[in-house]
């Protein structure tokens, strides 16, 4: 198939570019005990929904907070809610600043930009991990690993005079000592909902191009107790809860013990889990009956030789389809994430990708550029074969072609890319994947339209705060037709119930 040039998207100035900083007044002056956490800008893909940049914070900042030590006062500032430069008088004593490598440029400015101020910045998060000697360059201090354990030290050294450069604390700690997150720091009608919750740390696998992979990360499979994460949702009253985890369903038994906690709640949630949760479908049914409307799964390549050579241990390819259906079975929709790019991947790879989607009728899809992140076996194979075109960490966003491909050229890829997401989000692919059940056609249909095809009015709801006032009355909506769900669920012994009658926000 001949692929068209990319059609060009209107995308606000804001959702593209960062907020400018203000020159530096003379008579700044710095606030003591005063600590701000940020969360940089990253620009926005018009492509995809706006939606998911506000479906929930990340939890690395609120994370940190609550290990603040008593007699610091933490903020929080998050640049992706549009609402301008973060503050900056007085300046802080301490800026935190969390690093991906999409937006370590714009930490970097932001890090340089307070210690002119007087600040002191620390700077921690995945890509300080993979690239500290850089991070470094704009830090007063940097974390690599685990910020929780950190935090305080860091303070605490600051009060004393003691800071020192480099902070280190692997992810091998068990969980259930780590105070809880501080939400409080959220705005909260920023956030379609502010429960990010993690129950599990780590993954069964490791393939080679995800960041689990990257040299010095250690991080070993941890279950909090089931308790500690069921108190967490209790004392944020959302209905609806999002496990950030990398696969809720590496530990079966875990999951299963989870659901029963979760059961009485009455909330909705959503997770990340490999398609092999679906070896026991007796565990897809205690999912949907203890509130799962969504999950997010990462099928990755529908050609099995690329999965073997990521040594991804997942089921064949070829049975990706029985086991959608086995979530869909349930009423749980499915958003299946994709990589474009791989070895094995030709031309032809978008058109494959986009029909199996709708023959199997897929809600929700995401698709990712292959990209090879620093510090990963990927990264390491592909500059070994001078494959890497270039280190501009702004473009490694999956969504921009930063290595030459094997059987496409550059600009194929990144054409394919881009059709796979105007297809999938087009009327007539939204049409072809609505439920089979006609009952739930509406309510698909407002979810999709909603959360794909409403750019402009996210980035208004984003802008004017308006985010949890308009969703919330849907997703409170969706909580009640899926209790009526899950009774129905429950009645059936071995029933099935066929409906994408809830809206779920899907990452
Ligand atoms: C929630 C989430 C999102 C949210 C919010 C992200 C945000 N930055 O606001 C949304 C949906 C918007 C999102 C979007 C994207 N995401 Co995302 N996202 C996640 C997810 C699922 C959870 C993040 C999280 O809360 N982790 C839990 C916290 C506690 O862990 P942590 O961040 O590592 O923080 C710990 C330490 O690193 C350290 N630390 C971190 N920051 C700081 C700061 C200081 C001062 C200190 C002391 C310590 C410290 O302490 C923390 C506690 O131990 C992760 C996967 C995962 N499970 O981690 C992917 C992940 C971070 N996302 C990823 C990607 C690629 C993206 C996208 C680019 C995808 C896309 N094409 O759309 C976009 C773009 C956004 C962006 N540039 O960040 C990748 C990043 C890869 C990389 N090497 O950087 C990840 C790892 C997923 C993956 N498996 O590849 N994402
Ligand atoms: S299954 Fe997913 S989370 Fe686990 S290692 Fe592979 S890509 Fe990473």
């Amino acid at each position: 198939m001949d692929i068209p040039a990319t059609r060009t998207k209107t995308v606000p100035r804001d959702m593209l570019i960062a907020p400018g900083l203000p020159e530096i007044r003379p008579d700044v002056s710095v606030q003591p005990r005063r600590a701000l956490l940020i969360n940089p800008f990253y620009p926005k893909d018009p492509r995809a929904s706006y939606g998911k940049h506000v479906l929930t914070p990340t939890l690395a900042l609120t994370s940190i907070a609550g290990a603040t030590p008593a007699g610091w006062e933490v903020s929080y500032w998050d640049e992706n809610l549009l609402q301008g430069p973060p503050p900056s008088q007085p300046a802080p004593e301490v800026v935190g600043i969390t690093v991906h490598l999409t937006f370590a440029r714009r930490a970097y400015t932001l890090a340089d930009w307070y210690r002119r101020q007087g600040s002191r910045v620390i700077l921690g998060g995945l890509h300080v991990l993979s690239c500290p000697d850089e991070a470094l360059e704009h830090a007063d201090a940097i974390a690599v690993g685990d910020g929780v354990q950190l935090w305080p030290q860091i303070l605490n050294d600051v009060e004393r005079g003691t800071l020192r450069p480099r902070y280190e604390a692997d992810f091998s700690r068990a969980y259930a000592t780590d105070p809880a997150p501080r939400r409080s720091i959220l705005p909260r009608e920023s956030f379609l909902t502010t429960s990010s919750v993690i129950a599990t740390r780590g993954c069964h696998n490791r393939c080679g191009f995800c960041y689990l992979s990257t040299d010095g990360l250690h991080m070993p499979y941890r279950m909090r107790q089931v308790q500690q994460v069921v108190a967490e949702i209790v004392a944020d009253r959302q209905p609806y809860t999002v496990f950030i985890d990398n696969n809720l369903g590496s530990r079966p038994d875990y999951l299963r013990a989870l659901c029963t906690a979760l059961r009485p709640l009455e909330i909705i949630w959503s997770a990340a889990v490999t398609i092999d949760v679906t070896n026991d479908p007796t565990l897809v049914r205690e999912m949907a009956l203890a509130g799962c409307t969504g999950v997010f799964v990462g099928f990755e390549s529908l050609h099995g030789e690329n999965l073997t050579d990521a040594r991804k241990r997942t089921p064949a390819p070829e049975d990706y389809a029985r086991r959608a259906e086995i979530f869909h079975r349930h009423g749980i929709q499915v958003n299946g994430s994709f990589v474009l790019g791989f070895d094995h991947d030709r031309p032809e790879v978008f058109e494959q990708t986009v029909a199996w989607i709708e023959k199997n009728r897929l809600e929700c899809a995401t698709f990712h550029i292959l990209t090879p992140y620093p510090g990963t076996p990927l990264f390491r194979q592909m500059e070994m074969e001078g494959r890497i075109l270039h280190r501009d960490w702004d473009l490694y966003d999956t969504g921009h072609v930063v290595f030459k491909p094997k059987h496409m050229s550059v600009e194929e890829l990144d054409r394919g890319y881009a059709w796979c997401y105007d297809t999938l989000f087009s009327h007539q692919s939204i049409w072809r994947r609505r439920p089979a059940d006609p009952r739930a056609v509406l309510g698909y249909l407002a979810m999709s339209y909603l959360y794909k095809r409403s750019n402009r009015f996210w980035h208004l709801l984003i802008k004017h705060r308006l985010t949890a006032a308009v969703w919330r009355p849907l997703i409170e909506h969706s909580r009640r037709r899926h209790l009526r769900l899950r009774e129905r669920l429950a009645r059936m012994d071995n029933g099935e119930i066929r409906a994408s009658q809830v809206i779920s926000g899907g990452v």
